[in-house]
């Protein structure tokens, strides 16, 4: 499986933009266009209706050597054949999901300041979520930390950073410049035309 130092551009199935019946279909384009890091997020769902989705995008994401990660439920981790869990700064703690998740689980956590990704150390992740960094449907009700943080959490933190928040295609080179080397597009994905050509075209543009 990829290691997730070589990891630069993480998809999301994110159930509010995609119906059930299109999951594996959009997975594997977006892992035909090279999606390095592939999350389920289905906000919406419990985990009964989460577990068989989880259980069918494991060992699509596998044949790919893709990590897939679970939007919160670290407990679903050993059930499924995901490879990990990502939670935010108001869910269980870091600690508490790996346990749930078992030792060799790729644990996520979400940031959303400088401070927060500098105190994110301390609770041990193996990634952290950084942003949003422009306002975002998918994320409403947080305030957007701009791009001019970005350098400073790459110098501070020694952790992959994944940079989130209304990044698309389209102002992907301006959040590059800013300094960040790794990124979450969430509705430009899966909103594209063309999904795996989308996904291929931001790839791209983080090598
Ligand atoms: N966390 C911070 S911003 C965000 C999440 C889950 C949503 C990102 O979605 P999009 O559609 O790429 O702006
Ligand atoms: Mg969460």
């Amino acid at each position: 499986m990829k290691n997730l130092s070589e990891c630069r551009l993480y998809g999301i199935l994110d159930l509010g933009y995609l119906p059930v019946t299109e999951l594996e279909s959009t997975a594997r384009m977006m892992l035909d266009g090279g999606v390095d890091i592939l999350q389920l997020r289905a906000k919406k769902s419990s985990a009964a209706e989460i577990q068989p989705l989880a259980e069918m995008l494991s060992p699509v994401c596998r044949s790919f050597n893709v990590p897939f990660i679970l939007n919160d439920h670290p407990e679903l981790v050993p059930l499924t054949g995901a490879d990990g869990a990502h939670v935010g700064q108001d869910d269980l703690t870091v600690a508490r999901a790996r346990e749930l998740a078992g030792p060799d689980a790729l644990i996520g956590l979400s940031t959303h300041s400088l401070a927060q990704a500098v105190e994110a150390r301390q609770a041990g992740p193996d990634y952290i979520g950084f942003g949003p960094l422009f306002a975002t449907p998918t994320k409403p009700d947080y305030v957007p930390v701009g791009l001019e943080d970005i350098r400073a959490v790459h110098e501070q933190v020694s952790l992959p950073v994944f940079c989130i928040g209304g990044i698309k295609l389209e102002n992907l080179p301006v959040v590059r410049a800013a300094g960040a080397a790794r990124v979450v597009i969430v509705s430009g994905i899966l909103q594209a035309a063309d999904v795996a050509d989308y996904c291929r075209k931001c790839r791209a543009l983080l090598d």
